[in-house]
């Protein structure tokens, strides 16, 4: 059985063996195939009790024991704007918006609001318990955005769960309500350029599992690389959403780069590009309320086709953006329910409803409604303490580095595990100081890692900008910085200064045409084959081979845990983060109606051999799990 072929491996025998050791060693799943999934999960419980959760090992822990329970819900779904999708398509929600007098909102918890604040770690449960209360009770949103981003890949990777099936689960939860996603253009979910053709087949099937509203953006804002993704959307019926990346500052003459002139001129390459919606993106919260007003009008004035304004509450000035930008005649707003807003999040919901109460842009949300839903997040998020960035107050140094929300916290973290927490405003100035020997570019998902890997290479190795630049010093750089170079993310305005590429690619040309022209389509067939193979010959559908093509290594190691373990999704997160306790109670529901009641009675002794007995009832019988002791 599992713990024999365990105990007799040589890697385990040599004592090197780790969490990811079962990750990485994949005979030890010839048995696994054959449990039921009852006890696949069981062993998944068990190990997490006797070994902790390698994630929340160390962190704090949640005081709550009890699963948030969603609100009640107060009626049928009402038609909402995916009734109006559904039925006259994508040009007409486009009008409609047009036509509101009210500021439309879209509801980003699910998405930008965890990512931004806990690393993406909410797990599917969180949100399909609350996704029909959304459906009943605030059939008035415009939007929910619940899926893309960083959050495909965490899904797999870190929550072992699929991103397709939470995708499924929450359009059926919510038929009437317009999904929404982030794409990064030909970069998909992901950090690098990907093939044309799988950029496509992504779309595809996104458009097929359940997204409704595609926001399509490029990290370098460049509209030709944007139009495999937004042709694809369009073919899909789907809403395409153009996006412009804000950065810099309107009001800044220094800043000219990125003025007036270019944004608008963008966002009518956008509408010419056939955008049904234009997306304004200022994902690290620049945008100022008054220059808020001097683009939204420029927009409004120049476009047919409605504005849809993203922001960050970073700064803590947002919510002051958010209402200029209202004033001046934005169509929609994104915004999150109050547990997961303000800080590196969106504005507060409730609290952009409470004040365009009474007015001409009135929600026409029931803000009774938006506070029991913003109760049932608050449990939410306490069931998260140990991925808590720390970020207590207003942070008004992002006019400096310009970080994306979702990107602060987390170059914060990388520093402190390199040892660099109290050099910190350091590296809050030389991510400024890259941005501008780059030439000062959008600095969003891919091509902000980029400048933090460089940045925390600068500070750790103790490189000014001028050494850096000097034709004499001779700089290792980051892997990422290099791919960039080359023109593998694509070209910004004006393109990179010649002087840095070639200090970085010394004699190697850079590739300035779009990227994917250079890039083979992917034999689809055969990369199905591939992983069916891999997998010793399960059968493999669309999702998973998109998931294989977006993440090859990722998807191969969740499909060997979820073999190992099983539906674990089902769990509540503070099972699946912390394990049980002796005497603790927990059900699963993993089919609709199949329910495993689940009681931990007793952890064993670790025996001679290092293995470890658990004992369980499930749905009444006794069963006995044993795992390997690895603390
Ligand atoms: C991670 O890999 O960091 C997160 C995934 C969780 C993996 C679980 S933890 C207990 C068990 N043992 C393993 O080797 N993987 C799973
Ligand atoms: C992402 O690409 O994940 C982003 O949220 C960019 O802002
Ligand atoms: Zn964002």
């Amino acid at each position: 059985n599992f713990v024999e072929n365990l105990l007799k491996h040589p890697t385990f025998l040599s004592n090197e063996y780790t969490t990811k050791f079962i990750d990485e060693t994949p005979e030890l799943f010839n048995f696994s195939k054959r449990r039921d999934r009852g006890t696949k999960v069981l062993t998944y419980i068990a190990d997490i009790t006797v070994n902790g959760h390698p994630e929340t090992t160390g962190r704090a822990k949640p005081a709550d024991v009890k699963p948030p329970r969603p609100p009640k819900l107060i009626a049928d779904p009402a038609p909402g704007t995916k009734t109006l999708l559904d039925d006259k398509g994508a040009k007409a929600v486009a009008d409609w918006m047009l036509d509101q007098d009210r500021l439309l909102l879209t509801d980003t918890t699910m998405r930008d609001g965890h990512q931004s604040l806990l690393a993406t770690r909410m797990r599917s449960i969180d949100m399909v318990k609350v996704a029909p209360a959304y459906a009943a009770n605030l059939s008035q949103l415009f939007s929910v955005e619940c899926w893309g981003g960083a959050t495909f890949d965490v899904a797999y990777r870190f929550l072992q769960e699929c991103p397709w099936q939470r995708l499924r689960d929450l359009r059926a939860a919510m038929p009437n309500l317009l999904t929404q996603m982030l794409l990064r253009a030909s970069n998909g979910v992901g950090y690098t350029n990907y093939p044309d053709n799988v950029v496509q087949e992504f779309v595809r099937q996104a458009a097929d599992t359940g997204v409704d509203v595609f926001r399509v953006f490029d990290s370098l804002n460049w509209v030709d690389n944007m139009r495999v993704a937004m042709d694809a959307v369009i073919d899909s019926g789907k809403i395409c959403e153009g996006t412009i990346c804000y950065t810099g500052d309107i009001l800044d003459p220094d800043r000219a780069k990125y003025d007036l002139k270019y944004y608008v001129g963008m966002a009518k390459d956008l509408q010419a590009a056939g955008a049904h919606i234009l997306g304004l993106k200022d994902m690290a919260g620049l945008l100022k309320p008054a220059a808020a007003t001097q683009l939204v009008k420029a927009l409004k004035d120049e476009l047919d086709i409605p504005v849809h304004f993203h922001t960050h509450d970073t700064s803590g000035i947002a919510g002051a953006t958010i209402l200029a930008a209202s004033e001046a005649g934005v169509d929609a707003v994104d915004a999150a329910m109050d547990a997961f807003s303000g800080g590196t999040s969106q504005p507060c919901l409730g609290s952009i409803t409470e004040a365009l109460m009474h007015t001409r842009r009135d929600t026409g949300l029931d803000i009774e409604r938006i506070r029991e839903i913003s109760n049932y997040w608050e449990h939410v998020r306490a069931q998260y303490v140990a991925f808590e960035s720390g970020l207590a107050a207003p942070a008004s140094e992002v006019y400096l580095h310009e970080m994306p929300g979702g990107q602060f916290t987390n170059l914060k973290a990388q520093a402190r595990s390199l040892g660099l927490e109290d050099r910190w405003p350091e590296v809050a100035k030389t991510y400024a100081d890259v941005n501008q020997m780059f030439g000062d570019i959008v600095k969003v998902t891919p091509s902000s890692k980029v400048v933090g890997d460089m940045a925390l290479m600068m500070v750790s190795q103790g490189l000014t900008r001028e050494q850096v630049e000097d034709p004499e010093t001779d700089v290792a750089f980051p892997d990422s910085v290099i791919d960039m170079m080359r023109g593998n993310l694509g070209q910004p305005p004006g393109g990179f200064p010649e002087s840095i590429v070639k200090k970085v690619l010394k004699d190697e040309k850079p590739n300035t045409e779009r990227p994917g022209k250079h890039l083979e389509p992917v034999d689809l067939e055969g990369a199905r084959q591939d992983l069916v193979d891999q997998l010793e010959g399960k059968a493999v559908d669309n999702e998973d081979l998109n998931g294989y093509l977006m993440y090859p290594k990722v998807f191969l190691d969740y499909m060997g845990r979820h073999r190992m373990y099983g539906p674990v999704r089902t769990l509540p997160t503070r099972t699946f983060f912390y394990g049980m306790e002796p005497g603790e109670e927990i059900s699963a529901e993993i089919d609709p109606g199949k329910i495993l009641e689940i009681r931990l009675q007793t952890v064993g002794e670790t025996s001679e051999e290092g293995d470890v007995k658990v004992f369980f009832e499930l749905n009444g019988q006794p069963r006995v799990i044993r795992v390997p002791d690895r603390k």
